[in-house]
């Protein structure tokens, strides 16, 4: 397996498209992504090539669970039904002659950074490149709902894609199954886009063309891609997506109580420099990455280069949508040679900011604990 980490010690890792030294870390690196699974695709951003506030689409990492399917535009039909006064079916031409809103929003797979867990876990083992922030246009979910009337009587609405296969490992269902996520009512009722463009083209077969969800604020599993139909139920739904995969254990009544993941956990990610790469001492290198969190904009991102004893604040870029990640940089000068351990920790506007230790109730998701990072200072 590639892996991307950007080693400077010779001889040099191959092919990762990442920035092997320090002089070079500088310079937009454009290397095309990792493949972590090859059928069905899953292929990761190299972070370290972070380069800009947009992820270009061909940078953007794809998260499949089922092969890709074939959707023809023309034949394509978005259905609307369950609790709602007018079942509907929506061609893609009334679709796109609806009010068009854009959202720059950050996904992040919920299992993003899952290789860092010991002891190891089970799924795709992301490093750091399972997230990416674009610009996304298409119509409100909102105003879909409107037109076909929800009943008072619809808690949640089931999103269900155009994919679909078998699940291998139990517990499973028989059969095929697709993909498919609920949103609470009110959620689906606010800020959940139904897209067909990320940054101004078209969504690629990998991103879901003709159609996609965009859930500002949520992880990625929630941003249904291939969307077929849209179910509005009266009961809470269970899906295997919700229930079996992308859940974890609350102890918020009692005893732990397995419920679906949602919201994003704050959290900092180090672009450069990358894991063991050589840091020249005595010169100033830029340390730069980025931050995001959960419906709050971040508000202080801290940095700490001797493994958390001394904490230093970062340098925030611009403040722009709320969904979006924010790009942070640090001007670093190592006077000591040897090892260091890097560690960045964000705090949002809520004022939540990032455990020092695993919560094993999160078992292979949400992992926004500091971690360190090694460098070489030579
Ligand atoms: N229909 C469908 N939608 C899906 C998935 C999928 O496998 N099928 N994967 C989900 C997961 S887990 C993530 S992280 C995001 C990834 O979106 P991307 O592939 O565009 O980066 O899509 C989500 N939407
Ligand atoms: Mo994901």
């Amino acid at each position: 397996m590639n892996s991307s980490h950007s080693s400077a010690h010779p001889p040099a890792s191959s092919g990762t498209g990442q920035a092997p030294s320090a002089s070079r870390a500088e310079r937009p690196v454009h290397g095309g992504l990792i493949v972590r699974q090859s059928e069905p695709v899953n292929l990761e951003s190299p972070f370290g090539a972070l380069d800009g506030f947009i992820t270009r689409n061909e940078d953007f990492f794809v998260r499949c669970h089922f092969p890709i399917p074939e959707i023809p535009r023309d034949q394509w039909r978005l259905k609307i039904r369950g609790e709602v006064q007018r079942p509907l079916e929506i061609s893609w031409d009334e679709l796109r002659a609806m009010r068009e809103t854009s959202v720059t929003a950050t996904i992040e797979c919920a299992g993003n950074g899952r290789v860092f867990l010991t002891p190891k876990v089970d799924g795709a083992q992301w490093e750091r490149g399972a997230v990416g922030n674009a610009v996304w246009t298409g119509v409100r979910l909102a105003e879909v709902l409107q037109r076909a009337g929800l009943k008072a009587s619809a808690r949640e609405v089931i999103l269900t894609g155009g994919d679909r296969g078998e699940i291998e490992l139990a517990p499973r269902p028989g059969g095929e199954i697709h993909y498919a996520r609920s949103l609470p009512v009110a959620k689906a009722s606010d800020d959940v886009l139904l897209a067909w463009e990320m940054n101004g083209q078209d969504l690629t077969p990998a991103h879901g063309f003709p159609l996609r969800a965009i859930v500002p604020g949520w992880y990625g599993m929630a941003a249904v891609k291939w969307l077929s139909e849209i179910t509005a139920t009266a009961e809470p739904f269970h899906g295997y997506y919700q229930s079996v995969d992308y859940a974890y254990w609350q102890r918020e009544s009692g005893e732990p109580s397995l419920v679906p993941i949602t919201a994003l956990q704050v959290k900092a990610q180090i672009a450069r420099p990358g894991p063991a790469e050589v840091v020249p001492v005595g010169q100033s290198y830029r340390v730069c990455g980025a931050a995001w969190s959960s419906e709050a904009a971040i508000v202080r991102v801290e940095i700490s280069m001797d493994a958390g004893r001394n904490w230093h604040e970062v340098r925030l870029g611009e403040k722009t949508d709320p969904h979006a990640w924010r790009l942070w940089d640090f001007s670093w000068r190592p006077d000591q040679r040897g090892r260091a351990t890097l560690m960045v920790r964000a705090t949002d506007a809520k004022g939540r900011t990032q455990p020092t230790r695993r919560d094993a109730d999160r078992g292979g998701y949400m992992v926004n604990e500091v971690l360190g990072l090694d460098v070489f200072v030579e």
